[in-house]
């Protein structure tokens, strides 16, 4: 087998890919079942699992799909034994369930901040508790986090959502220190803005918010879910063995960037 195919071949592992039925989940799960891992694509409408099915398969990746909320422990402790029965112990876990909702601190009901928080921040708390046991078992396992560039920063109308990926950073840091002797390698993926379901709201329709990403992305455009999902094939693979709890920023350069006054010191070579 040559250098790199040993080092990013997952043949004979299971991922399990959370929220996996879209967007940024089914590209890391579309990467990782091209470079041989058998996938298992966890959502919460198996009618929406079945059709996601279809588009796996039309790219030559064949997944088991199970609808489980990832928010309960009863759920996750049966779909996660499922998985364990019919398709084997879980050796990737990509916690990547996830959601958004942009509403001022004033006008959020404190029911919907804890909502986000349940799904963003414990639910990859109750899937990594339930998997994780396993791969101490094995000595061997693979963790990825599902962060966000709001693990760093804040910005109006989204503090349920950087609330969450912010705990998520300092979650994944914790799991590295409690399970990386155990060769379980822990890591975050913080994406940038990507042009997904979630970004349509602010991206689509010549949205304002659109121009504010253009001019503040070094790169120049929104990212792909295929440039994350490239980046979790890393993170999965042999190539990280000794990456522990970081957080791997798919942004394009916007965190590196203080931004700048469109049409000011632009060179163009
Ligand atoms: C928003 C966006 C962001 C992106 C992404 C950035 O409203 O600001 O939805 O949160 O989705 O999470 O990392």
């Amino acid at each position: 087998m040559s250098f790199i195919n040993n080092l990013f071949d997952l043949s004979g592992q299971v991922a399990l890919v959370t929220g996996g039925s879209h967007g940024i989940g089914m590209a890391i799960g579309k990467a990782l079942g091209k470079a041989g891992a058998k996938v298992v694509i966890n959502g919460r409408s198996q009618e929406k699992l079945e059709k996601s099915k279809r588009e796996f398969e039309a790219e030559g990746v064949d997944v088991y799909v199970l609808a489980f909320d990832v928010t309960k422990e009863d759920e996750v402790d049966k779909g996660i034994s499922t998985i364990e029965k019919e398709v084997g112990p879980v050796d990737i876990l990509v916690n990547n369930a996830g959601m958004i909702k942009r509403v001022p601190i004033l006008e959020m009901p404190v029911s919907e901040f804890k909502e986000v928080i349940d799904v963003d921040l414990v639910s990859p708390f109750i899937v990594s508790k339930r998997v994780v046991p396993g791969m101490i078992k094995r000595r061997k396992g693979k963790i990825i986090n599902l962060c966000s560039m709001m693990s760093e920063y804040g910005r109006n109308s989204v503090s349920a959502y950087a609330s969450a990926k912010g705990g998520l950073k300092l979650l994944t840091a914790n799991m590295t220190c409690e399970w990386a002797k155990y060769n379980i390698q822990v890591n975050g993926i913080g994406p940038g803005y990507i042009a997904t379901q979630q970004t349509a709201p602010i991206r689509e329709g010549n949205h304002p918010f659109n121009d504010l990403v253009m001019t503040r992305t070094p790169a120049g455009r929104w990212g792909t879910p295929e440039d994350v999902g490239n980046a979790a094939l890393f993170l999965a693979s042999k190539a990280s063995d000794f990456v522990n709890g970081h957080v791997l920023y798919v942004d394009g350069g916007i965190l590196a960037n203080f931004g700048y006054v469109k049409g000011e010191n632009e060179v163009n070579p």
